[in-house]
């Protein structure tokens, strides 16, 4: 029992300093990283083919996808015509921070200014490994219930943003999208969250204004610490 804890000590340890590592790279190449975490199917490769050609008139994006099967993710997001790596993790259900690295080696990193990982598909495990990411947005849907952030919490108390996503569903599922901010708030109070459906394309121009926002606030602090 004693011995597995160390163990797990051990292998967050390391991937914590390869996140360090990462955070790194990023900072030296001016990149703002975002990672999108959520449920399987919750739109989180949706919202980034609705979010890129947005900021693409402002930035140079690329994305690191991450699954467990297929490049499927990747070519949605090739099609873009944006930069991408796909990681396929052959059975591991979440990124870690080494998985990122060797994916970083592949991108242009000196052609960038936002880079998005989508880690694989799960509300568990990816919150235990930092990736190395600036900001952390987790991405459930409303077909997924209202009282995931209470089951799942360590997903939504280490993110900087909630987005909310088919909200054009939630009449057919019978779920408030306020209960299910309400329930993310009493885990992470003051959690910014954003209501968005990639059909209707609701709310998909604040979520983007989040970004261009956030990333700006990351350049000032760079220039003047
Ligand atoms: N009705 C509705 N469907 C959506 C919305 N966003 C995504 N979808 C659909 O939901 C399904 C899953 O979307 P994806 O974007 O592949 O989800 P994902 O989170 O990237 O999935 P994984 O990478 O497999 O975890 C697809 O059939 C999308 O068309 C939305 O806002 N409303
Ligand atoms: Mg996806």
């Amino acid at each position: 029992m004693l011995q597995t804890i160390r163990i797990e000590e051990k292998i967050l340890g390391k991937n914590e300093e390869l996140a360090l590592r990462n955070r790194q790279r990023f900072d030296s190449s001016g990149i703002f990283a975002i990672t999108l975490s959520g449920s399987p199917g919750g739109g989180k490769t949706s919202l980034l083919e609705c979010a890129i050609p947005k900021l693409q008139l402002f930035l140079r994006v690329g994305v690191v996808e991450g699954d467990i099967e297929t490049d499927q993710d990747g070519r949605r997001i090739a099609a873009l015509g944006c930069p991408v790596t796909q990681i396929v993790t052959a059975g591991t259900c979440h990124l870690d921070a080494g998985m990122v690295g060797r994916a970083l080696n592949e991108m242009p990193m000196d052609d960038l200014d936002l880079l998005f990982i989508e880690n694989v598909g799960n509300l568990v495990c990816p919150a235990s490994y930092s990736l190395g990411e600036h900001a952390l947005v987790v991405v459930i849907s409303t077909t997924e219930g209202e009282d995931k952030p209470l089951k799942y919490p360590a997903m939504f108390r280490k993110a900087d943003a909630m987005v909310l996503n088919k909200l054009d569903l939630s009449p057919y599922v019978n779920v408030d999208p306020a209960a299910v901010e309400a329930y993310a708030r009493r885990v992470r109070p003051g959690l910014p969250s954003f209501r968005t459906s990639c059909i209707t394309w609701l709310g998909i121009e604040e979520w983007v204004a989040w970004i261009l926002e956030l990333r700006h606030a990351w350049m000032l602090e760079k220039k003047h610490p």
